[in-house]
Protein backbone atom coordinates (compact mmCIF):
# COMPACT_ATOMS: atom_id res chain seq x y z
CA UNK A 1 0.00 0.00 0.00
CA UNK A 2 2.35 2.41 1.07
CA UNK A 3 4.51 1.90 -2.11
CA UNK A 4 1.51 3.72 -4.35
CA UNK A 5 2.07 7.00 -2.38
CA UNK A 6 3.00 9.47 -4.37
CA UNK A 7 5.36 12.09 -3.52
CA UNK A 8 4.06 15.27 -2.26
CA UNK A 9 5.41 18.28 -2.82
CA UNK A 10 7.20 19.97 0.10
CA UNK A 11 5.09 23.58 1.50
CA UNK A 12 7.84 25.75 0.36
CA UNK A 13 7.43 27.71 2.92
CA UNK A 14 8.19 25.21 5.37
CA UNK A 15 10.81 23.45 3.64
CA UNK A 16 12.43 27.04 4.32
CA UNK A 17 12.70 27.21 7.60
CA UNK A 18 15.04 24.02 7.19
CA UNK A 19 16.97 25.34 4.40
CA UNK A 20 17.29 28.63 7.05
CA UNK A 21 18.55 26.08 10.12
CA UNK A 22 21.03 23.82 7.70
CA UNK A 23 22.85 27.64 6.71
CA UNK A 24 26.18 27.94 9.15
CA UNK A 25 26.43 31.37 7.96
CA UNK A 26 26.66 33.80 11.27
CA UNK A 27 24.70 36.78 9.92
CA UNK A 28 21.87 34.85 7.60
CA UNK A 29 18.55 36.10 8.09
CA UNK A 30 15.68 34.30 8.48
CA UNK A 31 12.29 36.40 6.90
CA UNK A 32 10.38 33.09 5.62
CA UNK A 33 7.83 31.66 8.03
CA UNK A 34 5.79 33.65 9.51
CA UNK A 35 6.24 34.28 12.80
CA UNK A 36 6.47 37.21 14.89
CA UNK A 37 10.20 37.96 16.46
CA UNK A 38 11.01 40.71 18.59
CA UNK A 39 14.66 43.10 18.04
CA UNK A 40 16.07 40.01 19.08
CA UNK A 41 14.77 37.79 16.87
CA UNK A 42 12.90 35.87 19.40
CA UNK A 43 8.97 34.57 19.09
CA UNK A 44 8.32 35.24 23.12
CA UNK A 45 5.26 33.55 25.04
CA UNK A 46 3.46 36.68 25.69
CA UNK A 47 3.50 37.66 29.44
CA UNK A 48 -0.66 37.39 29.77
CA UNK A 49 -0.31 34.07 28.44
CA UNK A 50 2.51 33.18 30.75
CA UNK A 51 0.03 34.56 33.58
CA UNK A 52 -3.10 32.46 32.64
CA UNK A 53 -0.87 29.26 32.57
CA UNK A 54 -0.21 29.86 35.72
CA UNK A 55 -3.29 30.44 37.27
CA UNK A 56 -4.76 27.62 35.29
CA UNK A 57 -2.37 25.49 36.81
CA UNK A 58 -3.98 26.21 40.34
CA UNK A 59 -7.17 26.19 38.98
CA UNK A 60 -7.92 23.46 37.05
CA UNK A 61 -9.16 20.29 38.55
CA UNK A 62 -9.57 18.61 35.47
CA UNK A 63 -8.57 17.75 31.93
CA UNK A 64 -11.49 15.70 30.85
CA UNK A 65 -12.77 16.24 27.81
CA UNK A 66 -14.63 19.31 26.78
CA UNK A 67 -17.49 19.24 24.31
CA UNK A 68 -16.92 18.88 20.72
CA UNK A 69 -17.44 22.33 19.74
CA UNK A 70 -14.89 22.80 22.71
CA UNK A 71 -15.65 25.03 25.66
CA UNK A 72 -18.89 27.42 24.83
CA UNK A 73 -17.08 30.26 26.84
CA UNK A 74 -13.92 30.28 24.01
CA UNK A 75 -16.40 30.84 21.27
CA UNK A 76 -18.17 32.94 22.88
CA UNK A 77 -15.16 35.51 23.85
CA UNK A 78 -13.38 34.21 20.65
CA UNK A 79 -16.59 35.04 18.96
CA UNK A 80 -17.32 38.85 20.46
CA UNK A 81 -13.41 39.68 19.84
CA UNK A 82 -14.02 38.95 16.01
CA UNK A 83 -17.32 40.29 15.55
CA UNK A 84 -18.28 42.75 18.08
CA UNK A 85 -21.62 43.97 17.94
CA UNK A 86 -21.89 43.12 14.54
CA UNK A 87 -23.58 39.81 14.62
CA UNK A 88 -25.10 38.40 18.17
CA UNK A 89 -24.41 35.22 19.67
CA UNK A 90 -28.11 33.89 18.54
CA UNK A 91 -26.64 34.27 14.98
CA UNK A 92 -23.19 31.97 15.47
CA UNK A 93 -22.59 28.45 15.35
CA UNK A 94 -18.94 27.72 15.84
CA UNK A 95 -16.08 25.25 16.80
CA UNK A 96 -13.21 25.27 18.01
CA UNK A 97 -10.26 24.24 15.79
CA UNK A 98 -6.49 23.11 15.79
CA UNK A 99 -5.13 26.14 14.82
CA UNK A 100 -6.58 28.49 11.75
CA UNK A 101 -5.61 25.87 9.46
CA UNK A 102 -7.78 23.51 11.34
CA UNK A 103 -10.95 26.43 10.90
CA UNK A 104 -10.26 26.68 7.08
CA UNK A 105 -10.55 23.10 6.34
CA UNK A 106 -13.53 22.44 9.00
CA UNK A 107 -15.22 25.95 6.77
CA UNK A 108 -14.51 24.12 3.13
CA UNK A 109 -15.56 21.07 4.56
CA UNK A 110 -18.79 22.54 5.84
CA UNK A 111 -19.16 24.21 2.08
CA UNK A 112 -18.69 20.65 0.59
CA UNK A 113 -21.47 19.16 2.47
CA UNK A 114 -23.88 22.41 1.95
CA UNK A 115 -23.09 22.90 -1.40
CA UNK A 116 -20.93 20.43 -3.13
CA UNK A 117 -21.61 22.75 -6.50
CA UNK A 118 -20.22 25.95 -5.23
CA UNK A 119 -16.88 27.25 -6.64
CA UNK A 120 -14.82 28.45 -4.13
CA UNK A 121 -12.63 31.78 -5.37
CA UNK A 122 -9.63 32.72 -4.12
CA UNK A 123 -7.36 35.75 -4.36
CA UNK A 124 -4.64 35.55 -6.64
CA UNK A 125 -2.01 35.16 -4.88
CA UNK A 126 -2.82 33.51 -1.44
CA UNK A 127 -1.69 31.42 1.46
CA UNK A 128 -0.91 28.45 -0.52
CA UNK A 129 -2.70 25.84 2.13
CA UNK A 130 -5.86 27.29 0.63
CA UNK A 131 -5.10 25.80 -2.60
CA UNK A 132 -3.86 22.73 -1.34
CA UNK A 133 -6.43 21.95 1.24
CA UNK A 134 -9.18 22.76 -1.80
CA UNK A 135 -7.22 20.18 -4.21
CA UNK A 136 -7.09 17.66 -1.37
CA UNK A 137 -10.80 17.64 -1.04
CA UNK A 138 -11.97 18.28 -4.25
CA UNK A 139 -13.85 21.45 -3.82
CA UNK A 140 -14.23 23.57 -7.32
CA UNK A 141 -12.00 26.68 -6.90
CA UNK A 142 -11.04 29.60 -8.74
CA UNK A 143 -8.65 32.77 -8.73
CA UNK A 144 -9.49 35.96 -8.54
CA UNK A 145 -7.31 39.21 -9.33
CA UNK A 146 -6.41 40.92 -6.02
CA UNK A 147 -3.01 42.06 -5.89
CA UNK A 148 -1.47 44.86 -8.27
CA UNK A 149 2.42 44.67 -7.94
CA UNK A 150 2.97 48.23 -9.75
CA UNK A 151 1.18 49.94 -6.72
CA UNK A 152 1.80 47.39 -4.27
CA UNK A 153 -2.21 48.10 -3.44
CA UNK A 154 -5.45 45.56 -4.20
CA UNK A 155 -6.36 45.66 -7.75
CA UNK A 156 -10.11 46.76 -6.64
CA UNK A 157 -11.41 47.08 -10.24
CA UNK A 158 -9.51 44.04 -11.06
CA UNK A 159 -10.75 42.11 -8.01
CA UNK A 160 -14.63 43.61 -8.84
CA UNK A 161 -14.64 42.43 -12.32
CA UNK A 162 -13.89 38.86 -11.41
CA UNK A 163 -15.97 38.62 -8.70
CA UNK A 164 -18.74 40.16 -11.20
CA UNK A 165 -18.34 36.33 -12.71
CA UNK A 166 -20.00 34.82 -9.13
CA UNK A 167 -22.80 32.42 -9.30
CA UNK A 168 -25.37 32.06 -6.77
CA UNK A 169 -24.64 30.32 -3.88
CA UNK A 170 -20.59 30.81 -4.69
CA UNK A 171 -18.30 31.21 -1.62
CA UNK A 172 -15.53 34.09 -1.81
CA UNK A 173 -12.43 33.48 0.44
CA UNK A 174 -11.24 36.75 1.77
CA UNK A 175 -7.90 37.34 3.79
CA UNK A 176 -9.59 39.56 6.68
CA UNK A 177 -6.74 41.94 7.13
CA UNK A 178 -2.85 41.84 6.43
CA UNK A 179 -3.07 39.78 3.54
CA UNK A 180 -0.95 36.59 3.24
CA UNK A 181 1.85 37.15 1.02
CA UNK A 182 1.02 40.74 -0.15
CA UNK A 183 0.52 43.30 2.72
CA UNK A 184 -1.97 44.60 0.63
CA UNK A 185 -5.55 45.07 2.05
CA UNK A 186 -8.74 46.54 0.96
CA UNK A 187 -9.66 49.95 2.19
CA UNK A 188 -12.86 50.61 3.83
CA UNK A 189 -14.71 51.42 0.40
CA UNK A 190 -13.74 48.56 -1.33
CA UNK A 191 -14.67 46.26 1.15
CA UNK A 192 -18.24 48.55 1.24
CA UNK A 193 -18.02 47.41 -2.64
CA UNK A 194 -17.36 44.09 -2.01
CA UNK A 195 -20.48 43.39 0.29
CA UNK A 196 -22.49 44.56 -2.21
CA UNK A 197 -21.20 42.33 -5.14
CA UNK A 198 -21.64 39.72 -2.90
CA UNK A 199 -24.57 40.32 -1.83
CA UNK A 200 -26.05 41.42 -5.60
CA UNK A 201 -25.11 37.64 -6.47
CA UNK A 202 -26.19 35.89 -3.74
CA UNK A 203 -22.65 34.64 -2.70
CA UNK A 204 -21.15 33.76 0.44
CA UNK A 205 -17.84 35.33 2.37
CA UNK A 206 -15.54 32.92 4.04
CA UNK A 207 -13.25 35.10 6.30
CA UNK A 208 -9.55 34.22 7.40
CA UNK A 209 -8.60 36.05 9.85
CA UNK A 210 -4.75 34.82 10.87
CA UNK A 211 -3.61 38.39 12.29
CA UNK A 212 -6.26 40.65 14.00
CA UNK A 213 -4.38 43.43 15.38
CA UNK A 214 -1.10 43.35 13.44
CA UNK A 215 -2.56 45.82 11.31
CA UNK A 216 -3.94 48.73 12.29
CA UNK A 217 -5.83 47.57 15.42
CA UNK A 218 -8.07 44.82 17.09
CA UNK A 219 -10.98 46.93 15.39
CA UNK A 220 -9.50 48.66 12.99
CA UNK A 221 -8.76 45.14 11.11
CA UNK A 222 -12.11 43.47 11.32
CA UNK A 223 -13.75 47.10 10.36
CA UNK A 224 -14.19 45.18 7.03
CA UNK A 225 -15.43 41.64 8.24
CA UNK A 226 -18.03 43.19 10.42
CA UNK A 227 -19.72 45.19 7.71
CA UNK A 228 -20.01 42.18 5.75
CA UNK A 229 -21.52 40.62 9.36
CA UNK A 230 -24.12 43.38 9.03
CA UNK A 231 -24.70 43.24 5.30
CA UNK A 232 -24.66 39.68 4.30
CA UNK A 233 -27.25 36.56 5.48
CA UNK A 234 -24.29 34.04 5.94
CA UNK A 235 -20.39 34.12 6.08
CA UNK A 236 -18.06 31.78 7.72
CA UNK A 237 -14.97 32.58 9.39
CA UNK A 238 -11.81 30.99 10.28
CA UNK A 239 -9.87 32.68 13.21
CA UNK A 240 -6.78 32.04 14.42
CA UNK A 241 -5.05 32.87 17.55
CA UNK A 242 -1.66 31.68 16.67
CA UNK A 243 -0.26 35.07 16.17
CA UNK A 244 -2.45 37.75 18.26
CA UNK A 245 -1.62 35.75 21.32
CA UNK A 246 1.23 33.86 20.19
CA UNK A 247 0.40 30.77 20.61
CA UNK A 248 1.23 28.93 17.44
CA UNK A 249 1.89 25.24 18.47
CA UNK A 250 -0.78 25.25 20.78
CA UNK A 251 -3.09 24.56 18.23
CA UNK A 252 -5.67 27.67 18.85
CA UNK A 253 -8.26 28.49 16.37
CA UNK A 254 -12.27 29.13 15.52
CA UNK A 255 -14.50 28.33 12.82
CA UNK A 256 -17.72 30.40 12.86
CA UNK A 257 -20.82 30.05 10.72
CA UNK A 258 -23.06 33.37 10.82
CA UNK A 259 -26.42 32.48 9.79
CA UNK A 260 -29.18 34.70 9.25
CA UNK A 261 -31.42 33.53 12.29
CA UNK A 262 -31.02 31.60 15.41
CA UNK A 263 -33.10 28.73 14.12
CA UNK A 264 -30.44 27.99 11.37
CA UNK A 265 -27.44 28.64 13.14
CA UNK A 266 -28.78 25.57 15.54
CA UNK A 267 -28.54 23.76 12.76
CA UNK A 268 -24.95 24.69 11.64
CA UNK A 269 -23.70 24.08 14.78
CA UNK A 270 -25.35 20.64 14.87
CA UNK A 271 -22.94 20.17 11.07
CA UNK A 272 -20.19 21.66 12.67
CA UNK A 273 -20.03 19.53 16.04
CA UNK A 274 -20.54 16.71 13.70
CA UNK A 275 -17.22 17.46 12.00
CA UNK A 276 -15.20 17.87 14.08
CA UNK A 277 -16.12 14.42 15.43
CA UNK A 278 -15.87 13.27 12.65
CA UNK A 279 -11.92 14.51 12.15
CA UNK A 280 -10.80 14.40 15.98
CA UNK A 281 -14.13 14.28 18.42
CA UNK A 282 -12.57 17.01 20.92
CA UNK A 283 -10.53 19.67 19.48
CA UNK A 284 -7.57 21.11 21.93
CA UNK A 285 -8.40 23.33 24.87
CA UNK A 286 -5.12 24.35 26.34
CA UNK A 287 -4.31 27.73 24.15
CA UNK A 288 -8.70 28.20 23.95
CA UNK A 289 -8.66 27.93 27.78
CA UNK A 290 -5.93 30.78 27.80
CA UNK A 291 -7.51 33.10 25.09
CA UNK A 292 -10.40 32.68 27.15
CA UNK A 293 -9.04 33.34 30.27
CA UNK A 294 -7.16 36.18 28.27
CA UNK A 295 -10.29 38.05 26.84
CA UNK A 296 -12.44 38.24 30.01
CA UNK A 297 -10.15 39.11 32.91
CA UNK A 298 -9.58 43.14 32.62
CA UNK A 299 -6.09 43.46 33.86
CA UNK A 300 -5.06 40.70 31.66
CA UNK A 301 -6.57 41.50 28.93
CA UNK A 302 -5.39 44.95 28.95
CA UNK A 303 -1.68 43.80 29.13
CA UNK A 304 -2.60 41.66 26.16
CA UNK A 305 -3.48 44.57 24.47
CA UNK A 306 -0.59 46.70 25.13
CA UNK A 307 2.00 43.85 24.43
CA UNK A 308 -0.04 43.19 20.83
CA UNK A 309 0.24 46.79 20.53
CA UNK A 310 3.80 47.01 21.08
CA UNK A 311 4.35 44.21 18.02
CA UNK A 312 1.96 46.03 16.11
CA UNK A 313 4.19 49.25 15.99
CA UNK A 314 6.89 47.16 15.99
CA UNK A 315 6.28 45.86 12.48
CA UNK A 316 4.97 49.28 11.29
CA UNK A 317 8.39 50.96 12.37
CA UNK A 318 10.33 48.39 10.43
CA UNK A 319 8.06 48.84 7.36
CA UNK A 320 8.66 52.74 7.53
CA UNK A 321 12.45 52.25 8.44
CA UNK A 322 12.91 49.54 5.62
CA UNK A 323 11.02 51.80 2.81
CA UNK A 324 13.37 54.72 3.97
CA UNK A 325 16.12 53.07 3.90
CA UNK A 326 15.34 51.57 0.54
CA UNK A 327 14.41 55.11 -0.79
CA UNK A 328 17.95 56.73 0.29
CA UNK A 329 19.72 53.34 -1.27
CA UNK A 330 17.96 53.43 -4.67
CA UNK A 331 17.24 56.90 -4.79
CA UNK A 332 13.58 56.01 -6.50
CA UNK A 333 9.92 55.91 -4.70
CA UNK A 334 9.41 52.33 -6.09
CA UNK A 335 9.10 50.80 -2.60
CA UNK A 336 7.65 53.39 -0.77
CA UNK A 337 4.41 50.77 -1.15
CA UNK A 338 5.97 49.17 1.87
CA UNK A 339 5.33 51.31 4.19
CA UNK A 340 1.29 51.53 3.28
CA UNK A 341 0.84 47.71 3.62
CA UNK A 342 -0.10 45.96 6.88
CA UNK A 343 0.73 43.32 9.07
CA UNK A 344 3.99 40.92 8.57
CA UNK A 345 4.17 40.11 5.01
CA UNK A 346 5.25 41.80 1.60
CA UNK A 347 6.27 40.70 -1.28
CA UNK A 348 9.63 42.25 -2.89
CA UNK A 349 9.01 42.39 -6.93
CA UNK A 350 11.96 39.77 -6.97
CA UNK A 351 12.23 37.03 -9.47
CA UNK A 352 12.77 33.35 -8.14
CA UNK A 353 16.50 34.13 -9.29
CA UNK A 354 16.90 37.35 -7.45
CA UNK A 355 15.71 35.83 -4.37
CA UNK A 356 18.02 32.90 -4.68
CA UNK A 357 20.78 35.72 -4.98
CA UNK A 358 19.77 37.07 -2.30
CA UNK A 359 20.04 33.65 -0.43
CA UNK A 360 23.51 32.99 -2.04
CA UNK A 361 25.61 36.14 -1.79
CA UNK A 362 23.49 37.31 1.67
CA UNK A 363 22.64 34.84 3.37
CA UNK A 364 18.55 36.18 2.83
CA UNK A 365 15.92 33.78 3.61
CA UNK A 366 12.38 34.75 1.71
CA UNK A 367 9.73 32.70 -0.13
CA UNK A 368 10.93 32.18 -3.88
CA UNK A 369 7.55 34.77 -4.52
CA UNK A 370 9.27 37.43 -3.20
CA UNK A 371 7.87 37.27 0.20
CA UNK A 372 9.34 38.85 3.18
CA UNK A 373 8.41 38.55 7.05
CA UNK A 374 8.84 41.73 8.18
CA UNK A 375 8.68 40.70 11.88
CA UNK A 376 12.02 38.80 11.41
CA UNK A 377 14.06 41.89 10.36
CA UNK A 378 15.60 43.96 13.13
CA UNK A 379 16.82 48.04 13.20
CA UNK A 380 20.26 46.70 12.95
CA UNK A 381 19.19 44.45 9.82
CA UNK A 382 16.90 47.17 7.84
CA UNK A 383 20.22 48.41 5.83
CA UNK A 384 21.39 44.47 5.07
CA UNK A 385 18.38 43.85 3.64
CA UNK A 386 18.15 47.04 1.37
CA UNK A 387 21.97 46.29 0.33
CA UNK A 388 20.86 42.55 -0.74
CA UNK A 389 18.26 44.19 -2.72
CA UNK A 390 19.78 46.90 -4.28
CA UNK A 391 22.86 44.76 -5.26
CA UNK A 392 20.07 41.43 -6.78
CA UNK A 393 18.78 44.42 -9.60
CA UNK A 394 15.55 45.16 -7.58
N1 LIG B 1 -4.50 31.73 7.30
C1 LIG B 1 -3.47 32.49 6.94
C2 LIG B 1 -3.63 33.46 5.83
C3 LIG B 1 -2.24 32.36 7.59
O1 LIG B 1 -1.23 33.13 7.21
C4 LIG B 1 -2.12 31.42 8.62
C5 LIG B 1 -0.82 31.23 9.23
O2 LIG B 1 -0.52 31.69 10.24
C6 LIG B 1 -3.25 30.69 9.00
C7 LIG B 1 -4.42 30.86 8.29
C8 LIG B 1 -3.37 29.72 10.11
O3 LIG B 1 -2.37 29.55 10.97
P1 LIG B 1 -2.49 28.53 12.18
O4 LIG B 1 -3.05 27.26 11.64
O5 LIG B 1 -1.10 28.37 12.65
O6 LIG B 1 -3.38 29.15 13.19
O1 LIG C 1 2.39 31.86 5.90
C1 LIG C 1 3.05 31.64 6.90
O2 LIG C 1 4.27 31.71 6.92
C2 LIG C 1 2.33 31.29 8.20
C3 LIG C 1 2.81 30.04 8.87
O3 LIG C 1 1.65 25.21 6.28
C4 LIG C 1 2.48 28.78 8.16
O4 LIG C 1 0.97 31.28 7.92
C5 LIG C 1 3.08 28.46 6.96
C6 LIG C 1 2.82 27.25 6.32
C7 LIG C 1 1.93 26.37 6.91
C8 LIG C 1 1.33 26.70 8.11
C9 LIG C 1 1.60 27.89 8.73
Amino acid sequence: MLGRLAEQPADKILSLMQDFAADPRGDKLDLGVGVYRDDAGITPVMGAIKQAELALWEVQKSKSYTGLAGDPAFAAALGDLVLGDAAGRDRRAAIATPGGTGAVRQGLELVGLAAPEATVWVPEPTWPNHLSILAHLGRPHRTYRYYDPATGAVDADGMAADLAGLAKGDVVLLHGCCHNPTGADPDMALWERIAKILSDRGAIPMVDLAYQGFGDGLDADVAGLRHLARQLPEMLIAASCSKNFGLYRERVGLLVALAPDATMARRAQGTLEHLNRQNYSFPPDHGARLVTMVLTDRPLRNAWQQELAHMRDRIRDLRGTLAEELRRQTNSDRFDGLAAQKGMFSRLPATPEQVATMRRDHGIYMVCDGRVNLAGLSTKTVPQLARAMVAAGL
